[in-house]
Parts: structure tokens; C-alpha cells; sequence
């Protein structure tokens, strides 16, 4: 059993959480995360407040274990999720896209635990000093909005830079990934993409079936040219926008648009044209659909049994 301090200050039984993901981490997927002893995790997305508040109520529901909400700071709707969140005493708030220092002091007043989603020591360092209860490494591995690091290179430095608990995040799908992340610091793992084809996920089923299907070199990173990298599946839609960005002829606002309601048509619709289907480097390492609950305990077991064996090589 793998227990660490993050288990404890979330009262949760595995170091494990569910990836905020955007059109796809609704109440169901949270709560049968949470269920199954890890951290599951509602995403706001670019939803409005009264919806998030329909998903905490459904989640609640649904378990009466703790579970967090994922605001994305660059919605529309930011500051209506950021309230809802008090309202409805949600006790994790995991943050992406941006420093939620604005949010912070309404979200400690409330007993809320602040854990953003990072992807430099300089940011990690700005919301420990704002009382972030523990921070997120995400390394450029990861499916959706990235950073420049890799997780390799992340979650050490971060681990020497701040003094609050370090989850690491991008590349992990097993428990290799999860013994790796101990080794360097990390007290825990945040996984989008292999939760994405747990039964309890609601996703089209193509996009299950896509990242069932995909290879070790089929994701790659589009939008750098508008400040905003995101790494998804190559399909008909990143060839296209790749070309488009590449083109000095085609404006930053074509650019916008062409972006524009892809995740959606990608997560509700599993349009295979003209979706955009975030997804982590680690796509080809998920190969089965599970219950959310068996992914975690696996996960687990495979770590546990790594980190056993870790001094093996050591004379
Ligand atoms: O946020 C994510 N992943 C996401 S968000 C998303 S939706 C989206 N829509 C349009 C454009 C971009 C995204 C899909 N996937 N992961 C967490 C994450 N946070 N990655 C990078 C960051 C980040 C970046 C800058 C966190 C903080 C930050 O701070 C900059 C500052 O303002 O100091």
C-alpha cells in the first residue's frame, strides 16, 4: 500500500488523481475516482456557474468521498466558477491555464485546499507563498495546454523549490510512471488520458477508441504561435491548423477560430475530422477500458511492487 502525505491532507486512500480534463471529467468520471479511493476531479471547463453547480451536486450524490473541481482560468466564466466552488463547499480546487493568485484568498477564507497545476518553478513558488496546499509538476507530456518542461525535468526542481507537497503529472499511465514520480520527489500522480476509457468516462466512444488505437509518436503539440501549446492526437484537424499556423498569410484571429469549439466536437460528438482530441505522449500505453476504480488499485499495485524492487541494482 502506497501511502503518502497527500493521502492524509485530502483524506483520500491512494495518492492518485483524476485529471481535470475539459468536455470530459464530469460528475460520473469524478466520483467513481473518488469512489475508487484516488482524487477525482469535475472540470469547469469554459462552463458556466450554474452547471458546475448541477455537476457538484450530481458528484455528491454520487459519492461521499472528497473530490475537487479543475478551473481552467482562461474560461469566460472564471469568475462565476471560482464562487461556485465556496457556495457548494467543494473541499479541492485544482487550477490550469494560469495563476489563480486573484481566486486564492476567497478560496482559503472557505477552507477550500488550492492545488494548481504548474508548469515552472517560478509559478510554483508564487502560489506556494499564496498558500497553495500542494502544486502540480505537469510536464509537456501531457494531453491539453502545456508547458515547456518535461516532467522529468519538472518535478525535481519543483520539489527543490517549494516545501509543499509535489503531484507530478504528463507521461504517467502505470505504475512505472507512478514509482518513477516517488523517485523524483513527487508524493503522488495526476493521470488524464489513461482515465479517459475508464467505463465511468463519458466521452464519444471514438475518442476512447482513438486513444485505444494510438501510437507512441501520434500526439503532437499545436498553437505555440498563440502562446498556448496544446498537445492532442494528429488527425485531420491538427495537420490543418499545423499548416495554417506555419502560413504568415493566415491572421492570429483565423487562427483563433479555427481552434474554436474542437474540443467539443472531439469529446461530445467523437467528430474524427474535425475534433481535436487532447491526449497525453503515454496514449499508447492505454490498452484496455477498466472500471476508474481497478485502473487506480492497478496503478498502485504495479508501483508498489516496483518501489520494492527499486534497491535491487544498489550494491
Ligand atoms: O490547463 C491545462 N490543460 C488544459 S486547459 C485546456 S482548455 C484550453 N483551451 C484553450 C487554450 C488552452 C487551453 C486543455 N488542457 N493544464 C494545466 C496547465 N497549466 N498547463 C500549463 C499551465 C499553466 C500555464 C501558465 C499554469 C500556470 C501558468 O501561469 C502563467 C502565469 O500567468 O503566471
Amino acid at each position: 500500500m502506497i501511502k503518502t502525505p497527500i493521502c492524509d491532507l485530502l483524506g483520500i486512500e491512494y495518492p492518485v488523481f483524476q485529471g481535470g480534463m475539459a468536455w470530459i471529467a464530469d460528475a460520473s468520471l469524478a466520483a467513481a475516482v473518488s469512489n475508487g479511493g484516488g482524487l477525482g476531479i469535475i472540470s469547469a471547463m469554459n462552463a458556466n456557474g450554474e452547471w458546475l453547480r448541477g455537476q457538484i451536486r450530481e458528484a455528491k450524490k454520487l459519492t461521499d468521498k472528497p473530490f475537487g473541481v479543475n478551473i481552467m482560468l482562461m474560461s469566460p466564466f472564471a469568475d462565476e466558477v471560482a464562487k461556485v466552488v465556496v457556495e457548494e463547499g467543494v473541499p479541492v480546487v485544482t487550477t490550469g491555464a494560469g495563476n489563480p493568485a486573484k481566486y486564492m484568498p476567497a478560496w482559503l477564507e472557505a477552507g477550500i485546499k488550492v492545488i494548481p497545476v504548474i508548469p515552472s518553478t517560478g509559478i510554483a513558488k508564487r502560489v506556494a507563498r499564496a498558500g497553495a496546499a500542494a502544486v502540480i509538476a505537469e510536464g509537456g507530456e501531457s494531453g491539453g495546454h502545456i508547458g515547456e518542461l518535461t516532467t522529468m525535468a519538472l518535478v525535481p526542481q519543483v520539489c527543490d523549490a517549494v516545501d509543499i507537497p509535489v503531484i507530478a503529472a504528463g507521461g504517467i499511465a502505470d505504475g512505472r510512471g507512478f514509482a518513477a514520480a516517488i523517485m523524483l520527489g513527487a508524493v503522488g500522480v495526476q493521470m488524464g488520458t489513461r482515465f479517459l476509457v475508464a467505463h465511468e468516462c463519458n466521452v464519444h466512444p471514438n475518442y476512447k477508441k482513438k486513444i485505444l488505437e494510438a501510437g507512441d509518436i501520434d500526439t503532437a503539440s499545436t498553437g505555440r504561435r498563440l502562446g498556448h501549446p496544446v498537445r492532442s492526437l494528429k488527425t485531420p484537424f491538427t495537420r490543418e491548423y499545423m499548416k495554417k499556423e506555419y502560413d504568415p498569410n493566415v491572421s492570429n484571429e483565423e487562427l483563433e477560430g479555427l481552434g474554436a469549439g474542437a474540443l467539443r466536437k472531439a469529446a461530445v460528438e467523437g467528430d474524427e475530422k474535425a475534433g481535436c482530441f487532447l491526449a497525453g505522449q503515454i496514449a499508447s500505453m492505454v490498452t484496455k477500458e477498466q472500471p476508474a476504480a481497478e485502473i487506480i488499485t492497478d496503478v498502485c499495485t504495479q508501483a508498489e511492487e516496483i518501489l520494492k524492487g527499486a534497491c535491487k541494482w544498489v550494491r
